[in-house]
C-alpha cells in the first residue's frame, strides 16, 4: 500500500469505527476476521445490538393495541423508528414510510398492489440487465397475471448503463421503470435522477431498488425524483427482518392493501371491510417491532458519524482494491464503470469462484461467490459466477492487502 493511499482520508477514523462493531475482533480459522461481504449483509454496531437488547429486556410489548404503559412505550419506540427513517431519506411525511420485512417484500408489495391495479395487457415495465432477482421475479409474476411486458435496458461490458439506452426503451406504453440504484454485482451507480426524468416525461412511474444505494450514499427521495424507493435494514447495519417501502403519499393512497389482517383496517364486518390509511394499510399483523427499533438505532449510528468521510473512505478502499487486484496474474475485474460504489466482482483464470471463496475463508477472508441473485446478468457477462468483495465503513486498506495476499495463496493451491 502506498503512503498516499494510506493518508487519503485522514478525517475518517476507521480504527475507532471498528471498535463499534464487536464481531470484527473475532478470529475465523485462527485468523483475524476480514469481512468483505457487507453487500450480502452488514455487521452490526454495538449500538444496534444494545437497542435490540433494551427493547426486549425493558420495553417490549405489542404495538398499537394495548392501553398499558409498556405497549405505549413499545408503540412510541416503533413509531420513533419510522420518524428516523423518514428524516434519513427526507420523505415528506411519516405516512409515506411503510415497514416491510425487507426490500424483496417491498418490491413484491408494489407489484401486487400498484401493479395489479394500474397495469394491464400491453403495458410495459422497463428493467435493466443488472437487476437482482428481487427486482425481476415480482414483475414476471405481475406480467403473468396481467399480461404486461418486460423491456430490458442493456449493460455495457464495463458495467455502465447509458441513459441513451433508457431513452430508446421508454415509450408511451411504459407504465413503470424498476431499476437498481446501485448494482449488487458490479457496483455501478445508475444515473437515477436522469432516468426518473425520462420515466416521468413518458408518464411512467419509477421504483428504485435502493438495497445497495442507501448503504453507500446519502439518499434524498425527493431529490432523486423517484416514486418508490425500497431498501433492507440488514445491509444498512441494522437487523434482518426489517425493510422499508417509501412511496409518494398519493400513490400509497391509491394502492389497495397487500395483505389483510390486524392493524390494517378501519372497520370490519362480515359484509365489508374498510382500510386504515397508509402506512397502517400495508402493515397487516404484528409488525417487526424490535427490528424496526434496531433499524432506527442503525440510522442513529450512521447519523453520529461523518457519512461524507465514510463514503470517501469506501471509495479509497474500492480504488485501492481495483488497482491491487488488477496486478494479480489471470485476474479479470467485473464491473469497472466510472461511477461505482464499493463492490468489486472478479473472476480468476483457472479457479472457480466457489473454490476461491472457500480457500479465502481459510485465511479468514469472507467474500461471496456465485451468481449473486443476478443470473440474467451472469449470462450476459458470459460467466456462471463471480467472486465478489464488498466494502463497508469498517473495512481497512490492510484488509484489502489481506484479500490480495489470500488470493495469491489461493492461486498456489488451486492452479
Ligand atoms: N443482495 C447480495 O449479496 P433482501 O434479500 O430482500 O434483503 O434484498 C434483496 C436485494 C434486492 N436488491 C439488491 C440490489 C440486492 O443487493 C439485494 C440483496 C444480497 O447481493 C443478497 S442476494
Amino acid at each position: 500500500m502506498t503512503a498516499l493511499a494510506k493518508t487519503k482520508t485522514p478525517a475518517f477514523d476507521v480504527a475507532k469505527i471498528r471498535t463499534d462493531f464487536p464481531i470484527l475482533s473475532r478470529t475465523v480459522h485462527g485468523k483475524p476476521l476480514v469481512y468483505l461481504d457487507s453487500a450480502a449483509s452488514a455487521q452490526k454496531p454495538q449500538a444496534v445490538i444494545d437497542a435490540i437488547t433494551r427493547a426486549y429486556t425493558q420495553d417490549y410489548a405489542n404495538v398499537h393495541r394495548g392501553a398499558y404503559y409498556l405497549s405505549e412505550t413499545s408503540t412510541a419506540a416503533y413509531e420513533a423508528a419510522r420518524e428516523k427513517v423518514r428524516a434519513f431519506i427526507n420523505a415528506k411525511s411519516l405516512s409515506e414510510v411503510v415497514f416491510t420485512k425487507g426490500a424483496t417484500e417491498a418490491i413484491n408489495l408494489v407489484a401486487a398492489t400498484y401493479g395489479r391495479k394500474f397495469l394491464k395487457a400491453g403495458d410495459e415495465i422497463v428493467l435493466t440487465a443488472v437487476e437482482h432477482h428481487s427486482n425481476i421475479v415480482p414483475w414476471q409474476l405481475l406480467r403473468d397475471a396481467v399480461g404486461c411486458e418486460l423491456k430490458i435496458v442493456p449493460v455495457n461490458l464495463d458495467g455502465s448503463i447509458d441513459v441513451a439506452e433508457f431513452a430508446k426503451v421508454i415509450g408511451p406504453r411504459t407504465k413503470l421503470v424498476a431499476i437498481a440504484h446501485v448494482s449488487n454485482v458490479l457496483g455501478t451507480v445508475l444515473p437515477v435522477r436522469e432516468i426518473a426524468d425520462l420515466a416521468h416525461a413518458a408518464g411512467a412511474k419509477i421504483i428504485l431498488d435502493g438495497c445497495q444505494g442507501i448503504v453507500h450514499q446519502h439518499v434524498d427521495v425527493q431529490a432523486l425524483g423517484c416514486d418508490f424507493y425500497v431498501f433492507s435494514g440488514h445491509k444498512l447495519y441494522g437487523p434482518t427482518g426489517i425493510g422499508v417501502l417509501w412511496a409518494r403519499a398519493e400513490l400509497l393512497d391509491a394502492m389497495p392493501p397487500y395483505q389483510g389482517g390486524g392493524d390494517m383496517i378501519d372497520s370490519v364486518t362480515f359484509a365489508k371491510t374498510t382500510w386504515a390509511p397508509a402506512p397502517a394499510k400495508f402493515e397487516a399483523g404484528t409488525p417487526p417491532i424490535v427490528q424496526a427499533i434496531g433499524l432506527g438505532a442503525a440510522i442513529d449510528y450512521l447519523n453520529s458519524i461523518d457519512r461524507a468521510a465514510a463514503a470517501a473512505h469506501e471509495d479509497t478502499l474500492l480504488r485501492y482494491a481495483m488497482t491491487s487486484l488488477a496486478q494479480i496474474p489471470g485476474m479479470k475485474l467485473i464491473g469497472t464503470a466510472r461511477h461505482k460504489a464499493a463492490v468489486q466482482s472478479f473472476v480468476m483464470e483457472g479457479a472457480h469462484p466457489h473454490d476461491l471463496a472457500t480457500v479465502l475463508d481459510r485465511s479468514g477472508v469472507c467474500v461471496r461467490a456465485g451468481h449473486h441473485c443476478a443470473q440474467p446478468l451472469m449470462e450476459i457477462l458470459g460467466v456462471s459466477a463471480t467472486t465478489r468483495a464488498s466494502f463497508a465503513i469498517y473495512n481497512t486498506m490492510d484488509e484489502v492487502d489481506a484479500l490480495v495476499t489470500a488470493l495469491r495463496r489461493a492461486q498456489e493451491v488451486l492452479l
